[in-house]
């Protein structure tokens, strides 16, 4: 251990402990929050599955930065050297569209066995998996409804897809240990006002139904279903809107994800999970940032992040709370985007922990406005960073920017031969 690490770290314990707040305690327990990694953060959301890989479903990736993972190895490289500078034993969430297998596939006849080797990877890592089912950037995808279309077969087809995906996450689940949990998005929606609100929505609910049907262990596998405002081409009429989805969850007893991205640009998931939490058993998380729409930018620690931190701290939500993170920014280095993401991500977590919560709560009961403004405030400013960076130190990974320097060793060692193999920025 690194000595000034520790005096600094010895110091901040005390100004701390000075508010009744157990440093220690604290750091139990940031150890031992999972964050799922979000594979497709690797590849500007292309996956290995077919060979025309153009994004749609209205979401988007700008940017070439080079040297993005192409094949299933790559990815994998890429996500070891991410972990490898995160504290702690975190989950990877796939998509469909990430199978790794030689064969010809479609979405609908997936089978676990097309994932054997992430599950191998994870497996011998202690990882555990999430996963989704992938509605878009398929032909049958194409006029922007899946689930929810007037066609039955192509209803059937989505359907098949997300009951084979069910199956895939429940054998991650119990090969792992752990359960995944499947995520539910599709785009379906309009451009332009619709004339019939209702119908796609009936048809979604139905279709939801039909996948929900098969029994599915729920000790290896919990399904989420993720709402969202509006996407690139469904400006106007989203058909999972929150309202939709809130009454699916709540009525079926499946699990609501709240993506910070997905609602008004005002609008915040902190102040909604005290009162989904309230009726509902668990809650995924797709943290993200939207700058000015959906935009999917990389989790910084600004306000909201700090936020949604606090609520889970506060209201004691983490042991109800899947973490995931949901970003794709493809103007930068992918694997630093995932370790800024994930740290800050947990920076905040931890600076939640060690806020003086029950001294702070008996001051506002006590309707003691101006303490409980003075001491937020003075709290922003207390040594969290030397907490930090002594846990960094403890779980032997980089302490502070350290990690960067690493990263931009593995850009020029595996990164740039990617490029230069291709003969093309990718
Ligand atoms: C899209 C949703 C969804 C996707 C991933 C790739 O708006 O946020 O979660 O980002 O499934
Ligand atoms: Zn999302």
């Amino acid at each position: 251990m690194n000595k000034a690490i520790e005096d600094a770290y010895i110091q901040a314990r005390e100004l701390y402990a000075k508010h009744g707040v157990d440093v220690d305690a604290a750091l139990e327990k940031l150890i031992d929050i999972k964050i799922s990694l979000h594979c497709w953060q690797g590849d500007d959301v292309k996956g290995f599955l077919f060979n025309d890989k153009t994004l749609s479903g209205g979401i988007a990736v700008t940017g070439s930065y080079p040297g993005r993972a192409s094949t299933p190895d790559e990815l994998r490289a890429d996500l070891d050297e991410a972990l490898s500078l995160i504290p702690g034993k975190h989950k990877v969430n796939l998509h469909a569209i990430y199978a790794d297998t030689e064969e010809q596939v479609d979405l609908d006849s997936l089978e676990p066995r097309h994932f054997q080797r992430w599950i191998d990877w994870a497996k011998e890592r202690g990882l555990g998996l999430d996963f989704n089912p992938t509605l878009f950037s398929h032909p049958k995808a194409e006029d922007g409804f899946t689930l929810s279309h007037t066609d039955p077969e192509i209803r059937k087809f989505w359907i098949d897809h997300c009951k084979a995906s069910r199956r895939i996450a429940e054998t991650f689940g119990r090969e792992l240990g752990q359960p995944c949990v499947t995520n539910h998005w599709m785009p379906d929606g309009f451009k332009d006002t619709p004339v019939d609100r209702w119908s796609p929505r009936a048809r979604l609910r139905d279709s939801l139904d039909e996948i929900f049907a098969e029994e599915i262990d729920e000790r290896y596998n919990i399904d989420a279903v993720e709402s969202k405002l509006f996407g690139i081409g469904s400006e106007s009429y989203v058909v999972g809107s929150h309202e939709f989805y809130m009454g699916y969850a709540m009525s079926r007893g499946k699990t609501v994800c709240l993506d910070a991205g997905h609602f008004h640009p005002t609008e915040v998931i902190s102040n909604k999970l005290s009162s989904i939490l309230m009726f509902t058993d668990q809650l995924l998380l797709h943290v993200s940032r939207p700058v000015r729409w959906d935009s999917d930018h990389v989790v910084t620690m600004d306000d909201e992040l700090l936020e949604i931190a606090r609520e889970l701290v506060r209201g004691n939500l983490l042991p109800r709370t899947h973490i995931g993170l949901d970003f794709f920014d493809g103007s930068i280095n992918h694997i630093a985007a995932w370790v800024i993401g994930v740290r800050n991500t947990q920076k905040a977590l931890l600076r939640a922990l060690l806020e003086p919560i029950e001294q702070l709560k008996k001051i506002e009961a006590d309707r003691d406005y101006t303490s409980r403004l003075a001491l937020v405030e003075e709290f922003k400013s207390y040594p969290f960073g030397a907490i930090w960076d002594y846990f960094c130190e403890r779980s032997g990974v980089p302490v502070r920017e350290d990690w960067l320097s690493k990263v931009k060793t593995y850009e020029k060692e595996v990164l740039h031969k990617r490029g230069q193999k291709s003969g093309v920025l990718q």
